[in-house]
């Protein structure tokens, strides 16, 4: 097959910014909420600390990874192809874009993993099912936490509105392991000398992952101590593509922590007010990168719309409601870097129609 080469990036747009930190240690009395809300209407992302998963689960799910993506290509590809689960490399998605990336992605159920874990892991696929369903878990709980607290901060009657939708046992949440081999212009380093990545030449930094918002509903992403993750600001500077008028900015890794990345779904639940952010990976020369990345969804039947409380005359309604099947269905027609939400846009004069519920999808 031949893959497009990774697009450079422009550096001149990277400023270093502070990211908003959110500490769950002290999340009593609501201030913990109001500063979610605020990052995510300011970044659509923040980074949590004292978060409380386990220091060994969280050690484990990266060992299971890296296990997995220092096996050899063919053992690799026994768990692929991404169609749309599956393990893939360079090719993300259907539509042509690639990136200097290998990928897992998996449903984010223990019994669907252990399903798999024999095409991943066959030297040890009990232990893998184990510590993948663990961290899964794990994970899960931490999710419905945020959602519960972004609930709370935005003053929703119900607080578990989010947390209820994206934390059940039917939700159609994903786990998603990236691993970035070193790659890039320091050929000095040792693993920049056995980087077989095709390098964009000059300074410009290569693509791992290129620009995108996440689909679902919240993202928690953890990676090991190799930097690589990028975000927009300000997260509407989007144009769809290149990133606008907004500046790219740096995260700099923190492995004790996870970052939280607003997606679509609620985006389009608070009717703009919380804003998904737009983000990418860049390839390190010098270490590779591994994230670990749960993305919070509905499930495929679930009708999201704008919340009544975040719609007022003063904001009116921003999006026709779907079912996250159709939204799904939609962005498997789009690029990756697509502003995927405008397909759900409302006309500014167009009346709020009734719903029908119609036929979920795959
Ligand atoms: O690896 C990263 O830091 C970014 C990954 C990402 O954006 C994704 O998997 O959707």
């Amino acid at each position: 097959m031949v893959v497009a080469s990774p697009s450079p990036i422009r550096q001149e747009k990277v400023r270093a910014l502070g990211v908003p930190v959110v500490d769950l240690s002290q999340k009593s009395g609501g201030r913990a909420a109001e500063l979610m809300v605020r990052a995510c209407e300011e970044f659509g992302f923040f980074k949590v600390i004292n978060h409380g998963l386990p220091v060994e689960v969280v050690a484990g799910m990266e060992a299971e990874a890296v296990g997995f993506f220092t096996l050899p290509p063919e053992e690799k590809q026994r768990a692929g192809p991404p169609s749309p689960l599956g393990y893939g490399s360079r090719s993300i998605g259907f539509n042509g874009d690639t990136g200097e990336v290998e990928y897992l992605l998996l449903p984010a159920n223990r019994s669907a993993i252990s399903q798999r874990a024999n095409a991943i892991c066959s030297s040890n696929p009990d232990k893998f099912s184990c510590v993948v369903g663990e961290y899964v878990e794990a994970v899960r709980g931490l999710a419905c936490d945020i959602l519960e607290m972004l609930g709370g901060g935005l003053r929703l009657p119900d607080r578990s509105t989010f947390a209820s939708l994206a934390g059940g046992a039917d939700s159609d949440s994903l786990l998603r392991l990236n691993y970035y081999p070193p790659c890039g212009n320091d050929k000095d380093t040792e693993e920049g000398k056995d980087s077989h990545c095709r390098s964009s030449g000059g300074d410009a930094a290569v693509v791992g992952f290129g620009e995108h918002t996440d689909p679902q509903v919240v993202t928690l992403l953890r990676s090991n101590d190799a930097p690589g993750l990028q975000v927009l600001f300000p997260p509407d500077a989007s144009d769809g593509g290149g990133g606008g008028g907004g500046v790219w900015v740096p995260v700099p890794p923190d492995p004790s922590a996870f970052f939280i990345i607003v997606g679509d779904v609620l985006q389009a639940m608070t009717n703009g007010r919380l804003l998904s952010a737009r983000h990418r990976a860049v390839v390190s020369a010098a270490k590779a990168r591994l994230s670990t990345v749960y993305f919070a969804a509905p499930p495929l039947q679930a009708r999201i719309a704008p919340l009544p409380e975040m719609v007022a005359t003063r904001r009116p309604c921003l999006y026709k409601a779907f079912t996250w099947g159709e939204y799904k269905k939609a962005m498997y027609t789009l690029r990756l870097g697509h502003n995927r939400l405008d397909l759900f846009r409302k006309n500014p004069d167009e009346e709020q129609e009734d719903w029908v519920p119609r036929t979920p999808h795959d």
